[in-house]
This record gives C-alpha cells, structure tokens and sequence, in this order.
C-alpha cells in the first residue's frame, strides 16, 4: 500500500478521498488555490501544499505543477477525485512518466473513450449495443441527410470529441440538418478544438441508467449494478439513486456483462461507469463510459456495502479485488441530492456569499459528503455543487421519506441554495411513481420553483412563526406545535404520502429554537 497520496482536487471529493485514505492508514497531501487557505480539504489532510490563485485554470488544472509538488513531498500517487484533470489522458500520462501511480484508469483507456467516435467503434467490435447512427464524422449536409434518411428523423447530431451534451442538436425535418449541422459543428470547435460531427438516431424520453464498473491490474472486472440519473437540469444531474425502478434483477445481469465487455475492450483497471439510455421498451444503449469516480458513487456505495474510493487505491496499489461477480446484489435503496449553491426560484442562477450557519441532518441511514463549514465562503470560481446529501433505506418510498426528513433536518444560511427544491421533487406524486426520464425535470420545472404562496401569505407565515418561536423559548418549555394542531405528525415506519410531513410550524418551532 502506498504511504502517501496526492489529492489532486478540492472540495467534497477531496475531502472524501482524504477520508479513505485516512481509513486506509495512508498519509495525504492536499494541494489549495489561493481561494481555498482556510477549506476543510486542507485543514483535515496531513500537509497541504498552495498551488496558484484561484482560477482553476492556474492552480488545480497546472498539471506538471501538482507532479512536481507530489515528487517533492514524497507522494507515491496522484488522487485526481472527478473534473479537473481527471480525464485527461496527457495528465494521466505524464504522472506515470514522473513514476507515480495515477489512482485511476491507464492514460490509453482515458484516450479510447475520451473520443465519443473512438468509444462507438470499440463498443461495436465487443458487440456492445449502441444507438443506431454513424462511427466516423459526417462529411457534410448532403451525406447527413442521407444517413439521417436510412434511419429516418428524429436524429442528434454529436460531437466527435464531445461529451456533456455539448455540440449536440436534435434535427427533425431533413430542412433543418444543413443549419443544425453547421451550428453544432461551430460550438464543437469552440468547446473542444475539434469540429467533427457525427450522428445518430434520436431516442425519445429515454432514463439514463449507468453502470458502476470496478478492475484491478489482473484481469478481473466487476459490476457493481446501476445508477438512475435520469432527474437532471441542463446536463446536471440533480439526483441519483440505486437501484432504478426500471431494472429488474435480469436486466441488470445483462446491462452489467455489457458494461464488463466494454471495459475489457478498453482495458480498463479501476472504477468506471458506463453509461447507457434506457428506453420505454427496456432497450438499453451504451453511450459512453466515464473513466473517473463519479459524483453520485456514493449510492451504489450504499447499496453495495463497499468503499470505491478505498478500491481506487487499493487496486492502483496493484491489489486484485477479493470479490466475484455474485457478492454485488442491491440491498434496499439509495438516493442522493446534490446541495449546490443555485437559487432554483431564480433560474438556478448561482448563489454566493458566506456560509453564516450550518446544521447538518444526521440519524439513521443519512451520509452527508460535502466540502463546507460554518464560515466557508461560496465564490463563483468553482462548481456550484457544495455537498452531497446520501440516505439509505429498506425501500424507495422509505428513502424519500428519509430524504424528506433528512433535507428538513439541515439548514445553511447564508446563501441559496437547492435544498427547498429538492424537498418539491420529494414531495412530487410523478417522481414518488418513479415514471421518469431524462426530460421530467425540465418539464416539470415551472411546478417545482412556483412561488407556493403569495408575498402577503408568506409574510404572515414569517410573522406567524416567528410568534410560535419566541413564545416557545420564553415559556421555557416545549408547547409541541403537534398538540396545538398544526404539526404534521407521521406514523411511524410509514412513508408519508403526498403533502410535506412537516408543517411551516413544525419548521418555525425547529428553526426558532436552533438559533437561540
Ligand atoms: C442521446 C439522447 C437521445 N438519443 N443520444 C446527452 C449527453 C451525452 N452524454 C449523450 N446525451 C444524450 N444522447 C441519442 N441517440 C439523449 C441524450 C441526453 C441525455 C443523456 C443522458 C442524460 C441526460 C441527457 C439530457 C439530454 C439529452
């Protein structure tokens, strides 16, 4: 096992590989931006190091410089956590021509399916199910057109290099394919150096279900079952569970041997994740595979009964993974909500600011990740995601209750943030059915950021609770808003089913005596 580590990151990921480390007996060296001096990822590793200020692009991006750091410490390997240089092939490369060990995939596996062409080709030849559509660029309109004749429209155009949905467009009518075409090509360059477009046939109203990969350096490969990440906003996902309501026992065996064979193809070690669309008739399609640790890990984490991070390292220590394919059945349900610094009844515009107070939910099954304390200051140098609320549960609709109850039990001041609008999709009979797909979210999205009251009602709300409040303090006994009617008592061992378990007295009386 190595000695020491590199944490090639910041925030809630840092701070979760720090935490695996730390279990593993392993020292840990955390690199900062000027921005982040007093961030809890540098107070809880064993040293931390400044790397530049703080624009991303001259601190957690310098590459050659976190190498020369990691050299001089003495680390032994390179933590890249997910973002930042984490895909990118040249890095991985160049850790291992340092002679330290990248804790993630070989820079070759980085480089097959960092190319979404390269990906379809190499899916094809290990006889993985892909959308139908073409594996090379696209020439031009005229030769669009024809492909997009022989599987008729709708199509998506793509980008070669692409990725996050960026130089994609959905055509149609053949009318629309020359202009879509030269304007998916235009945002193809600006985003990625490279404006090769390729094209497939448009699936309608499909989930996007991915599949947790996991491999060491002797030949085995796992799958550790699926993800559902269809409840997402602009290619963000919002939140994750597993397992999905639409994968049963026999679709998972199957969807998991082809996430295995794609893998192999690509000569993966490490943890992976491929990712497919699921249709409504259960097809299933490989997109492409994710060569990092993933934000939402943690519910496959839970369901599993293991520490993917401690197997990252682990297997990049050269270890072969002790299980086999049969120790990976889902056991209950797991569900996250990522708490991003967004104002959702402002569009999600980003919300900054000092964090003036923070109480974070605890109790049964509930897992908070995240990269914030009391007094962080939230800037805009960053991604908006500040935390990871994680629960666990027997059954879905147990999860939701616990995540209902969990979301209420934590509160930040200070800036926005996503926590009222993830109570709203707990609270939504549609999500509770668990009949989504990757466009739910953004139709359903007037209906969960709609002011639930007018100014005047809520104003007497505030008015109202803030009565309840101080009258509870200064009586010096609890009244229990429960018996005087306007508490929202839940049966025990019952998920609550639609309206909100708690009351705004329920809420006033909790949030009244916190602060005093
Ligand atoms: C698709 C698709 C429908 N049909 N491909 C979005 C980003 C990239 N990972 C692939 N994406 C999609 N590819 C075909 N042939 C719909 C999407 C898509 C999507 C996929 C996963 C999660 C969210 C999404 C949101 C919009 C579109």
């Amino acid at each position: 096992m190595f000695k020491k580590i590199l944490v090639a990151n910041r925030g809630e990921i840092a701070l979760r590989v720090i935490r695996a480390c730390q279990e593993l007996g392993v020292k840990t060296v955390a690199v900062y931006s000027e921005a982040d001096a007093s961030a809890p990822h540098v107070r809880e590793a064993d040293e931390a190091v400044l790397v530049g200020p703080p624009p991303s692009s001259q601190s957690y991006l310098v590459g050659e410089r976190l190498i020369e750091v990691a050299k001089r410490v003495g680390a032994e390997a390179i933590h890249p956590g997910y973002g930042f240089l984490s895909e990118r092939a040249w890095f991985a490369r160049a850790v291992r021509e340092a002679g330290l060990v990248f804790i993630g995939p070989p820079a070759e596996a980085i480089e097959a399916m960092g190319s979404k062409t390269a990906a379809r080709q190499l899916a094809i030849a290990a006889g993985v199910p892909v959308v139908p559509g073409n594996t090379e660029g696209v020439k031009d309109a005229d030769e669009a057109i024809a492909i997009a004749e022989s599987y008729g429209f709708p199509v998506l155009l793509k980008a070669a290099a692409g990725g996050g949905g960026k130089g994609m467009r959905i055509v149609r009518a053949r009318e629309e394919l020359a202009g879509a075409l030269e304007s998916a090509r235009r945002e193809a360059k600006n985003a990625f150096g490279d404006d090769a477009v390729y094209l497939e046939k448009y699936i309608e109203g499909p989930r996007h279900v991915e599949i947790q990969v996991l491999a060491d350096a002797h030949g085995n490969v796992l799958h550790l079952g699926e993800r559902e990440c269809s409840v997402q906003r602009r290619h963000q996902k919002m939140i994750e569970e597993a397992p999905s309501v639409a994968v049963s026992p026999e679709l998972r065996a199957r969807m998991g041997a082809t996430a295995v064979a794609a893998a192999r193809a690509a000569g993966y070690v490490n943890a992976g994740t491929c990712e497919f669309l699921l249709d409504r008739d259960g097809q299933y399609y490989f997109l492409e595979m994710n060569t990092r640790i993933q934000v939402e890990h943690p519910v496959t984490e839970l369901v599993m009964g293991i520490d993917l991070v401690q197997w990252q390292i682990r297997v990049a220590a050269g270890e072969p993974l002790p299980f086999t394919q049969k120790d990976f059945t889902p056991r209950g349900w797991a569900m996250e909500c990522r708490i991003t610094s967004e104002d959702p009844s402002n569009g999600f515009l980003p919300s900054t600011g000092r964090i003036e107070y923070l109480h974070l939910p605890s109790g049964p099954g509930v897992r908070w990740d995240g990269g914030i304390e009391a007094g962080s200051e939230v800037g805009l140098h960053y991604d908006p995601m500040l935390a990871k609320l994680i629960v666990h549960a027997p059954t879905r609709a147990l999860a939701i209750a616990r995540m209902r109850r969990a979301l209420h039990e934590l509160t930040i001041d200070g800036i926005e943030t996503s926590r009222g609008f993830h109570l709203r999709v707990m609270n939504d009979p549609e999500f509770q059915s668990g009949d989504i797909s990757i466009q739910w979210l953004e139709q359903r999205l007037s209906k969960l950021t709609a002011p639930t009251a007018d100014l005047e009602t809520l104003r007497l709300a505030a008015i109202a609770a803030a009565l309840v409040a101080h009258e509870e303090r200064t009586a010096g006994r609890s009244a229990g808003v429960g018996s005087a009617g306007a508490g929202g008592a839940v049966p025990v061992g019952e998920a609550p089913r639609g309206g909100s378990a708690l009351t705004w007295a329920a809420v006033a009386r909790r949030e009244g005596l916190r602060h005093s």
